[in-house]
């Protein structure tokens, strides 16, 4: 039923503005026949799936031009207010699917290809998804962008392009193994590229003092290195708000003059050197959670997407003003961590040197201007360069950051007279030994608001990493919790369940999820719980057909679906949920006919190359679960499963199908978590710690909806104080070291004693984490899970009361409270 090339329509037709605008279905059918012939170039004979994709992409991307167009014109307009998010990540997930949703055309387009013998569930499965960040920090940033357009407030955000985003990982041998993402081989036909839009960014080189005109004493940076950043453009569709706001990422270029002189002179190798060395700054995105590593490149990347931003503002707040006096208030710009934050220098350097500011006049716009969000209190995880590393890359912001750190202790010491001991604590400068830069320091001391992202870490924050910051200012801290999208993390995700409730209360809850609360009263209701298990079930049959075709494992979609994805890491304890597997398993080898509630263990995440113990961590999970996944004895009763590659696109499979969510890390240790927003607004029950955002997920469904155990933060510091020994637990804990000791003995490595031997030894030795002072009250508790389980309507009931609840974790009351408390930006008004 293919047509024929002559019906794809000229554009001399009637109706040409309708087809290029239009969202009827004969107007999204034209128009995906137009880019298959005019952009990709194909007739229909020989269009592949990834040419239909491209084409409906385009189509797609055209109905969002009139409102970006709009938006961007915006930014002319010297009444508002645009937020700026500076953020080294942005892990936006496949965007065809999240922009059928949010401009209403989903189906529509469904229909469209339909007529044209086509499947829009295999095309949304075509996009390589943009991987542009490690995980939570990255995904934040993105679902602020969705809130920002659905709020309607004009904002950009800044970023890399990079080349190559977070590995894709494969499992070979039970162990993994980082294979590159070429998420652009393809095509992206999200972005726009401009490149009329580009700046000079500086590298290394000295600095040297002269006199200008006027007789003052100025300073100018002589670079040994000058690349190019060059602007690409994607744009971010409001849910049905008629705004669409801005990604603009960085890719690095060389400049043309320099490798024009190198030329010159005859050295053409040379030029093409310097030209490589320009693209290596966007060429990778780092793939370490949270341990830092003091890499050269890494500084590279952070001055280059940051310079860029600040000039690029610059630009556009002199199209508003003849002055850069206002400036902060045309921007309020957000540093995503540290990683943005030497923008504080940066902004100084472009007021003081490009723009002949006053240093005065220059820090009060800059301090007006930027806020820091900090995401960690892991001192590994605190970012710090070597003086001599800083230096050599950013002469002229050290020499800034020395003046706005003389001037601050200054200050500091006049309040607080002969107390020497906290302007070293407070100082930018790390002294003690090897001398640094303290990147958080930096970022408290240039910004009007600081905050944490959930109301613990906040609290944690204040007491630790940033004492000394708040107790001289107190009032720069703020608390602002994490939120994540309903509009991706159900409406798109879980269509199903999307259905369901707004049968019941209408779909006033995609913007308003409070209004969730009206699904309470039909927590009892037979009909709506049977058809609340019903969409569960299907969701847990497609997740159980792709890890079939995906791992060959065979799972029962009536079991209870136990997820634990997210990044692997000693603090999220994922072998703490190994030990709870293996206990279970010992249960049924003692008693094979033993009463367990049958249970399929997900893992998903992907380990820092470089982490070894993660690695391993990945390692033990597979091996065990062979083990106990081919045991005759187990009889199925326990399935355990590592999905490849978790990313957005697989945690859109997930978090519908998922039962029980596991946020286990160590209390005090994972600042927010966001994975357990969206798993608690799917429908699935919690057990946890009372750690990051779990805390007031707890406080917001009821403590009876939440399964609860271990250590509270205060008292794993208690623990850790009094001298914590892991062998008394290992010694008291019978179910414990009976585990421990197969894994030692060799039960899960073919008798390979050396094999987990590392990991076995840190926990009877130190055990950071506290898995095994937790480990009892862990165990406990899951058995009363799975007892709830059981219980198949009062498991129902829980599960729609934690999505009735779940309000409060919207994005967009996250983004409301940063408008109002730290940006002071309001919403465009309606047209
Ligand atoms: C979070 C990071 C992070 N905190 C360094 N810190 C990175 C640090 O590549 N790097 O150098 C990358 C990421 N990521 C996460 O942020 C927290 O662990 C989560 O608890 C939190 O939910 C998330 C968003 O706030």
């Amino acid at each position: 039923k293919q047509k024929s090339v002559a019906a794809v329509p000229s554009p001399a037709d009637e109706g040409r503005e309708e087809f290029r605008r239009g969202s009827a279905v004969d107007a999204l059918t034209r128009a995906i026949l137009d880019h298959l012939y005019f952009t990709q170039a194909r007739p229909l004979t020989l269009a592949t799936r990834n040419d239909w994709y491209m084409a409906l992409a385009y189509a797609v991307r055209d109905r969002m031009l009139d409102d970006w167009l709009k938006s961007l014109s915006h930014l002319r307009n010297r009444e508002l207010k645009i937020v700026s998010y500076l953020s080294a990540e942005f892990l936006m997930g496949p965007h065809l699917g999240n922009n059928l949703v949010n401009l209403g055309i989903m189906e529509p387009a469904r229909e469209a290809l339909a007529a044209l013998g086509q499947d829009l569930d295999e095309l949304l499965r075509q996009e390589e998804e943009p991987g542009l960040g490690n995980g939570g920090l990255g995904r934040l940033a993105a679902c602020y962008l969705d809130s920002l357009a659905t709020l309607r407030v004009p904002a950009i955000g800044y970023g890399i392009r990079y080349e190559f985003g977070i590995f894709d990982q494969e499992i070979r041998d039970g162990w993994q193994a980082e294979k590159t993402d070429k998420w652009l081989r393809l095509g992206n036909p999200w972005e726009i590229c401009r490149p009329e839009i580009t700046y000079e960014v500086k590298v290394g080189g000295h600095t040297e003092r002269f006199t200008d005109e006027k007789g003052c004493v100025r300073v100018r940076w002589v670079p040994n290195k000058v690349v190019k950043g060059v602007a690409y453009d994607t744009p971010v569709a409001g849910y049905r708000s008629g705004v669409t706001d801005l990604l603009r990422l960085w890719k690095s270029e060389a400049v043309e003059s320099f490798d024009f002189q190198a030329f010159n002179v005859g050295d053409y190798y040379r030029a093409v050197e310097a030209k490589i060395f320009s693209e290596t700054i966007s060429k990778v995105l780092y793939p370490n959670d949270e341990p830092e590593i003091g890499k050269a490149l890494r500084l590279g990347q952070q001055y280059f997407f940051v310079s860029c931003s600040l000039q690029d503002m610059v630009r556009i707040h002199l199209l508003r003003e003849n002055s850069l006096d206002t400036f902060a208030a045309s921007f309020a710009v957000q540093l995503n961590d540290t990683h943005p934050s030497i923008a504080v220098a940066e902004l100084m350097r472009l007021l003081v040197d490009e723009h002949q500011f006053e240093w005065d006049a220059a820090w009060q716009i800059t301090r007006a201007t930027l806020a820091y969000t900090n995401h960690t209190l892991l001192p590994e995880a605190l970012e710090k360069w070597p003086l001599p590393l800083f230096a050599s890359i950013l002469p002229r912001h050290l020499e800034i950051i020395y003046e706005i750190n003389r001037r601050f202790l200054d200050e500091v010491r006049l309040v607080h007279q002969g107390d020497d001991q906290l302007a070293a604590r407070l100082s930018i400068i790390d002294e003690n030994g090897e001398r640094y830069v303290r990147m958080a320091h930096l970022a408290s001391v240039g910004s009007h608001a600081i905050n944490g992202v959930a109301a613990l870490h906040t609290e944690l924050l204040k007491q630790t990493v940033l004492k000394d910051f708040y107790e001289i200012h107190p009032e720069l801290f703020r608390n602002v919790t994490n939120g994540v999208t309903p509009r991706r993390w159900m409406v798109l995700s879980n269509p199903g369940l999307t259905r369901l409730i707004t049968e019941r209360i209408g779909d006033g809850w995609v913007t308003n999820p409070d209004e969730l609360r009206g699904l309470e009263p039909f927590v009892a209701d037979q009909t709506f719980q049977s058809a609340w298990q019903k969409v569960k079930r299907e969701n847990k049959s497609v997740l159980a057909g792709v890890i079939k075709a995906r791992t060959g494992i065979v799972v029962d979609p009536a079991s209870l679906f136990d997820v634990l994805v997210k990044r692997i890491h000693e603090y999220k304890r994922q072998h703490l949920k190994v030990l709870h597997i293996i206990t279970l398993y010992n249960r049924i080898k003692h008693d094979p006919q033993a009463d367990v509630t049958p249970r399929t263990f997900i893992f998903g995440g992907k380990a820092a190359p470089g982490y070894f113990m993660a690695k391993l961590i990945i390692k033990l999970v597979n091996s065990m679960g062979e083990v106990v996944n081919s045991d005759p004895d187990v009889a199925d009763r326990l399935k355990v499963v590592f999905f490849p590659d978790f990313n957005v696109t697989n945690g859109q499979m997930v978090y519908p199908a998922a039962d029980l969510s596991e946020q286990i890390s160590t209390a005090g240790k994972e600042a927010s978590g966001t994975g357990n927003m969206k798993f608690s607004l799917n429908g699935a029950l919690t057990i946890g710690t009372l750690d990051g955002a779990n805390v007031e997920i707890r406080e917001e469904v009821g403590a009876e909806n939440f399964f609860l155990f271990g250590l509270t933060a205060a008292e794993v510091s208690d623990l850790k104080s009094g001298g914590y020994d892991p062998r008394k637990w290992y010694g008291e804990k019978t179910e414990l070291r009976e585990a421990i000791d197969q894994i030692a003995g060799g039960l899960f490595s073919h008798g390979d004693r050396g094999l987990f031997q590392p990991l076995v030894e840190h926990l009877l030795n130190r055990d950071d984490y506290l898995l095994l002072a937790d480990y009892q009250a862990y165990i406990d508790c899951q058995d009363r899970v799975s007892a709830a389980f059981r219980d198949r309507k009062r498991w129902t009931e829980m599960s729609i009361l934690n999505v009735a609840r779940m309000g409060k974790f919207s994005s967009d009351r996250a983004i409301r409270e940063y408008c109002s408390d730290i940006w002071q930006a309001s919403p465009l008004p309606q047209d």
